[in-house]
């Protein structure tokens, strides 16, 4: 199977939002933000940006009729700063123009006057001085603290993780329209269309009918438009609203770089205790997120860090507690793993220093703790599979990985300037939202007299094919060929009150959905047929576009049916809801079943260092990972590598850094910004395996989620460079090749 869109794509046909064509009238717009990271509006004079050539107006908190609120978890961040700034970025006011020119010489003449104050860009320091977002949150599950006094091996470190740059390919952008009694159609690049609409209408104070919003389809998002695609999208509606014209705002590469949130660094405090044997037996740990200016999702994302705080192993007692700490930098987002990659790095870390601690090498400690069935996770549910330790044998057996850590070894006393590592990074995520909710979609098919067929969902196709899995099974379930469906846009008015297109559920739910929906026309039309064939419907099916009888084909046609169905009078559309089930969480006791399964798999990773220059070479990925029965193999190896490449370029080269004092992003190019390229992607080579199958209703069709999981292979880069230069180092990531020179010449940062 095909990625149905790869042939717009590679054509340039494929239209995106800032693609759509645009109304005549349409007006510009440039968002005015904050210089300074922490400070007090004294004045805002945007009088003179007014007056200039083909402004049509400056949007300020004032304008807004509704509420100056766009938080989602928790209302703490408002559309326009209003009496504070809290981040530079942060929106101030809207400047919208006849052109995109005027818009951007206007916006740099607004002038303000800010009274600075102490800003923090430390999550430590922050929750020392008490900024937090929510309170803390610990997971505790049976008797670390005890346990930990009688371990054989008790280890204690910290760990850092940096944040990460989503680096769409798209930048943030929306054109809205306005349509007849103050209605308004906002196009918009979000994976949350629904949420637009909520927000939207919320900022407007009008109701949510009168709010369509559209997404045609998005040039990447990894989560950066989870909740970040919101202020730009209203923005562009309050232009509507304001000036009766549409409204077309779409973020230069730096603005987006600028202004918008990243992923959370993290930084870690843990205790590990270990038995003689090095069997885990205790695991503690602190977690200081930086959450940046505004809640945002942050809380959510600690809750999948506490979900993962294990990683793939079973530890039997636990303390793992989170803090989101309020800092002056634009507020943190989703992004591919949601705070699960943070919790994982910490337990490799710790591990990899129990190691150095025991001298039981790294990968016998985590052999000899992987997850198995009947093992409880810190939130009480049950590992029910052995798909993690299978995995793992399969990845050891089919990549020799003990030959590859002979050869590194020989290599390595062969050579003296170029070392060798090899690591092995084992994963498993739960698949589902943690807040339980957010677990449903819903689908809406319509059956045309000609047989095609038209397909909307809540799911956003950002590029990684959920609108080509979700064709396939509507083309499956309803037995013709895949060419007679198509895909329409996600649209508030076909598909209301859906869940962002994310967690790696977008496919399993809105394609369980259309599955749902698709039967029941197929149920109908099927009756038809048995009632004019004097049998029943159980003997009759549909395949590749024919009635089948008794399971033998006929020469009755799927477009003969449709039109005798229409001639008939029976309804051709139907709509659909699908909720996960089986899903339940208790947050007083932290106790439940968060999520519909796990995903699972294993990594080995082999790396090269210069140890005379600290540049680093990752030679070879071999991975396993189980995936169920797949429905696309190339989407879901586009997947897998591409998220790899994602997770390596987190640990090793992709490094934000922030001016101490200004707390200004100065990796805000792609020029001081570096993401892998071509020349930096490894030998990759993956091996699917089916593992456990699924019960009926989760998954989708018998595939599993793909999106997220094997981001984190990529940490597994990150130990096999540390492993090369052979020696102890802080565990902070990312490894980039100037931290390996400061390492190799034991010289702090
Ligand atoms: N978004 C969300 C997510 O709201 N909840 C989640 O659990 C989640 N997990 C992964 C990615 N996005
Ligand atoms: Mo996401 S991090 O699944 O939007």
């Amino acid at each position: 199977m095909r990625h149905f869109d790869a042939l717009l794509h590679v054509r340039g046909k494929s239209l995106f939002t800032a693609d759509l064509p645009e109304p005549c009238g349409t007006l510009y717009a440039r968002v005015f933000t904050s210089p300074c990271a922490c400070g007090r509006i004294i004045s805002l004079d945007t009088d003179s940006a007014e007056k200039e050539e083909g402004v049509v107006a400056v949007l300020t908190a004032s304008d807004i009729p509704g509420e100056n609120q766009i938080g989602s978890i928790i209302k703490d961040e408002p559309l326009f700063a209003e009496e504070e700034v809290h981040y530079i970025g942060q929106p101030i006011a809207l400047v919208l123009a006849e052109s995109p020119r005027s818009a951007k010489k206007a916006s740099s003449s607004i002038r303000i006057d800010l009274k600075e104050m102490p800003s923090v860009s430390d999550p430590r320091e922050a929750c020392k001085r008490g900024l937090l977002i929510a309170p803390p949150r610990t997971f505790l599950f049976g008797e670390p603290s005890k346990i930990r006094e009688q371990c054989a091996h008790v280890v204690t470190g910290n760990a850092e993780t940096g944040g990460q740059e989503h680096l769409y390919l798209e930048t943030q952008c929306a054109l809205a329209v306005p349509g007849e009694d103050g209605t308004i159609l906002i196009n918009s690049s979000t994976q949350g269309a629904s949420y637009v609409q909520m927000i939207a209408a919320r900022v407007l104070g009008m109701p949510m009918h009168k709010i369509q919003v559209n997404v045609p389809r998005l040039g990447g998002a990894f989560g950066g438009k989870e909740d970040q695609a919101t202020p730009w999208a209203v923005m562009a509606a309050l232009g509507v609203s304001c000036t009766g014209r549409p409204v077309k705002l779409v973020l230069q590469r730096h603005e987006d770089m600028v202004n918008t949130g990243k992923r959370h660094p993290y930084t870690s405090d843990f205790i590990m205790g270990l038995d003689e044997s090095g069997k885990i037996m205790s695991w503690e740990v602190d977690y200081y997120q930086n959450s940046g200016a505004a809640g945002d999702l942050s809380t959510a994302i600690m809750e999948r860090t506490l979900f993962h705080c294990t990683g793939g192993y079973f530890v039997p007692n636990v303390r793992a507690t989170g803090y989101c700490c309020r800092t002056n930098l634009a507020p943190n987002t989703a992004f591919r793993g949601f705070g699960g990659p943070q919790a994982m790095f910490v337990m490799e870390a710790a591990i990899h220093k129990a190691s150095a601690a025991t001298g039981i090498p790294v990968h016998m400690i985590q052999e000899r703790n992987l997850l198995q069935p009947g093992d409880r996770f810190p939130y009480g549910m049950a590992c029910k599979s052995d798909e993690l330790r299978t995995s793992w044998n399969m990845c050891s057996e089919k990549f020799s990985v003990k030959e590859l850590r002979k050869e590194a070894a020989g290599f390595n006393r062969r050579n003296q300037r170029f070392k060798k590592g090899v690591s092995m990074m084992p994963v498993c995520f739960g698949i589902s939202f943690t807040t339980s909710f957010l677990n449903q979609a819903s689908a809406l098919v319509h059956v045309y007299t000609d047989g095609s067929v038209g397909i909307s969902t809540g799911a956003v196709e950002m590029g990684q094919g959920v609108n080509s899995r979700i064709r396939q099974v509507a083309a499956e379930t309803l037995g013709i060929p895949v060419d007679l469906t198509r895909m329409e846009s996600t649209n508030t008015s076909r598909n209301a009150n859906t869940s962002p297109t994310a967690a790696s559920s977008g496919a399993d739910m809105n394609g369980n959905a259309a599955i749902a929906a698709c039967s029941e026309i197929k149920s109908r039309i099927l009756s038809l047929a048995a009632e004019r064939l004097c049998t029943t419907s159980a003997a009759l099916n549909l395949h590749e576009g024919y009635l089948t009888i008794d399971g033998e084909a006929s020469l009755t046609g799927w477009t003969d049916l449709v039109k005798q169905a229409y001639e008939t009078r029976i309804d051709l559309s139907s709509h659909a809801h699908y909720a996960t089930p089986g899903l339940h969480y208790n947050r007083e006791t932290e106790r439940g079943h968060p999520f519909a399964y796990h995903v699972c798999g294993t990594a080995v990773t082999v790396a090269t260092v210069d140890s005379i220059l600290g540049t680093y070479e990752i030679d070879r990925v071999g991975i396993v990972h189980h995936g169920g029965k797949q429905l696309n193999p190339l989407i879901d190896l586009g997947q897998v590598e591409g998220a790899l490449i994602q997770g390596m370029g987190w640990v090793t080269m992709e490094e934000l850094v922030w001016d101490k004092d200004s707390k200004r992003l100065l990796t805000d190019t792609l020029a001081t910004y570096k993401v892998p390229d071509m020349s930096f992607i490894p030998h990759i080579e993956v091996m699917f395996a089916r593992g456990d199958e699924l019960p009926e209703n989760i998954g989708l069709m018998g595939s599993k989620a793909v999106g997220e999981p094997p981001f984190m292979y990529g940490i597994g880069s990150w130990f096999a460079i540390m492993n090369a230069i052979g020696k102890e180092a802080d565990y902070i990531a990312p490894m980039t090749p100037e931290k390996v020179l400061m390492i190799l010449r034991d010289r702090k940062r």
